[in-house]
């Protein structure tokens, strides 16, 4: 038999939970689907030694709850992933989320039956959960991509891929351990896996720009201190385009002296973080004020690293800064000057296969007991088409979407009435704070509900001369900028056959606010509602 509710929501990380806590407070039914065995989506799954998120703790971090928020203590600058699993489960037991959960449940597929305006669900355990509303929090960077290596079932050691980590951990001390990726991922688990292992190998494809995090215990007294204005930091942030406040020396990168250029950056260098990229204005739309900062960082590297021909090959000259995710690390570089550390260049000697004792290059071989891969996600669009989703007249979302990712504010699809995606393609979310998007958007979609069960609308879709006006948007909103000069998973350039399109709306948190509350105002210009 099948269980009825008003809203299925699929995922339980930031945003799934979120939207469940919202659509109570609507009295709506829910009930949210997850595949894990517990709340956390992304911080469920990573649990590879060294993640830790990008963000700074006090803003990757609900805020709508003060008491929330004033009570729970962080106790790093950038949080560990044990300690955002913990926060994570701590709201979802605070706010009594789990009753309305079922965990090891995956959606196969999620059908619209237009004769009854619900969305049916069957899950792998063959459940059947209707919905009128169906909400995607299926998350961005959710379904891991590991190419497929010839060999790789004969290899006689272990392999693990950082984006699905065992929950015991792994010991590597005495291993030879070859990493392949230089994303975030491997750049962060690779200087803690270099301190474990005999030998370690890092197989680069392409470099990465990478800055120092600088992490630090958080103090009490001095977070007491920064809770006391709490609510102006989350309005402040929410003002931003990346949903963090940021310092800005304003102005262009090119009008100011070398001397003032290179104070701002030693500055951000010295304080750690990110957040580079908004120094000066122009440093992402400029391809000449770009060059200055990618030239400051890769004069780091130089002078970081002892041997210059690793430093070179660290060196990323393939993009401007920032076009992919700037990663942040702790003794990336360093890392490199250790003794038991080895570069290998992909790009000089391609991984032919892998066999029982490691890994074959085009010109050699490494022998490994442990490879771990660091090679990255199907981003955006890879967890909803991974389940057949239909929308009206059964047309599947792989059909309406054959040619990348076609959305109405990121938020409804045409022709999938009823449904809403979130933190996903055609919004800003994988270019922002994510959980302070994830509360934009879930706040709107709420909203929208409510707004709907005020006037007796069951039904909203995006219309469909407002959809491929907002496809036009976002794509020449890129264009206006330098994200485009780079292979990033942002185009989908990383999974073979996938159609190239800018996917992240690149208006910034606090543009896209403001069209989110224009269109509201309007009445959800865009919608079709009946
Ligand atoms: O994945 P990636 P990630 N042979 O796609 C390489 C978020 N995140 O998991 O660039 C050899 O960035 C690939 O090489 P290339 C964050 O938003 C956040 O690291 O394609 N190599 C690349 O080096 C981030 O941007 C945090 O040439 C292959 C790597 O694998 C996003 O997740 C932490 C290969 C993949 O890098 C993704 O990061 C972690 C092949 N066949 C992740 N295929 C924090 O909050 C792929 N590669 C800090």
């Amino acid at each position: 038999m099948a269980d009825e509710y008003d809203v299925v929501i699929v995922g339980a990380g930031f945003a799934g939970l979120y939207m469940l806590y919202r659509v109570r407070q609507l009295g709506l039914k829910a009930h949210v689907v997850e595949r894990a065995g517990d709340v956390g989506g992304t911080w469920y799954w990573n649990r590879y030694v060294g993640a830790r998120c990008d963000v700074e703790s006090v803003d990757y971090s609900y805020s709508f709850s003060d008491e929330l928020q004033q009570e729970w203590q962080w106790t790093e600058r950038f949080p560990a992933q044990p300690e955002i699993l913990r926060y994570i489960q701590h709201v979802a037991d605070r706010f009594d989320l789990r009753r309305d959960i079922s965990f090891n449940t995956e959606v196969r597929s999620a059908h619209f039956d237009d004769s009854r305006s619900r969305w049916v669900l069957t899950t792998e355990d063959s459940r059947t959960l209707i919905g009128r509303y169906c909400v995607m929090a299926t998350g961005g960077l959710s379904t891991p991509a590991r190419p497929d290596f010839a060999g790789l079932d004969t290899f006689g050691g272990d392999w693990y891929q950082t984006s699905l980590w065992p929950h015991e951990g792994v010991d590597f001390s005495g291993k030879r351990v070859g990493v392949i990726g230089t994303g975030s991922s491997g750049i962060q688990c690779i200087p803690e896996i270099a301190k474990q292992a005999a030998h370690l190998t890092v197989f680069q494809r392409t470099p990465n720009f990478t800055l120092p995090a600088r992490n630090a215990p958080l103090e009490p007294d001095a977070l007491a201190e920064f809770k006391r204005g709490y609510a102006e930091h989350r309005a402040a942030a929410r003002k931003t385009k990346g949903g963090i406040k940021t310092r800005s020396a304003g102005g262009s990168a090119l009008a100011v002296s070398a001397e003032q250029r290179k104070a701002a950056f030693d500055e951000h260098w010295a304080r750690g973080g990110n957040g580079i990229t908004s120094l000066f204005d122009d440093l992402m739309v400029d391809e000449g004020a770009n060059q200055l900062v990618a030239d400051y960082v890769r004069d780091q590297i130089k002078s970081i690293v002892k041997d210059p021909d690793v430093a070179a090959l660290l060196s990323p000259t393939d993009h401007p800064l920032g076009a992919k995710r700037i990663c942040l690390d702790t003794g990336y570089y360093d890392t490199y000057n250790r003794d038991n550390v080895e570069l290998v260049n992909l790009r000089a000697r391609p991984i032919a296969s892998i066999d029982e004792n490691g890994i074959v290059l085009s010109e050699g071989r490494v022998d490994l007991d442990v490879i771990v891969f660091a090679t990255g996600f199907d981003a955006l669009t890879g967890a909803l088409l991974a389940m057949d989703i239909r929308g009206s007249r059964g047309t599947p979302l792989a059909e309406a979407w054959s040619s990348g990712p076609r959305t109405y504010l990121g938020l409804t699809v045409a022709g999938f009435p009823n449904m809403f995606t979130l933190a996903g393609a055609g919004t800003p979310a994988p270019l922002t704070n994510v959980v302070a998007s994830i509360e934009q958007q879930v706040d709107w979609v709420s909203d929208c509900l409510a707004w709907m069960k005020e006037h007796g609308i069951a039904r909203v879709e995006a219309d469909g001369a407002a959809q491929d006006a907002w496809v036009e948007h976002v794509f020449a909103a890129a264009e206006k900028t330098l994200m485009m000069r780079a292979s990033s998973w942002y185009l989908g350039a990383n999974i073979p056959g996938k159609p190239r399109v800018f996917m992240p709306y690149v208006g910034g948190l606090d543009g896209f606010d403001a069209i989110l509350q224009d269109v509201a105002h309007d009445g959800y210009r865009g919608l079709a509602m009946t």
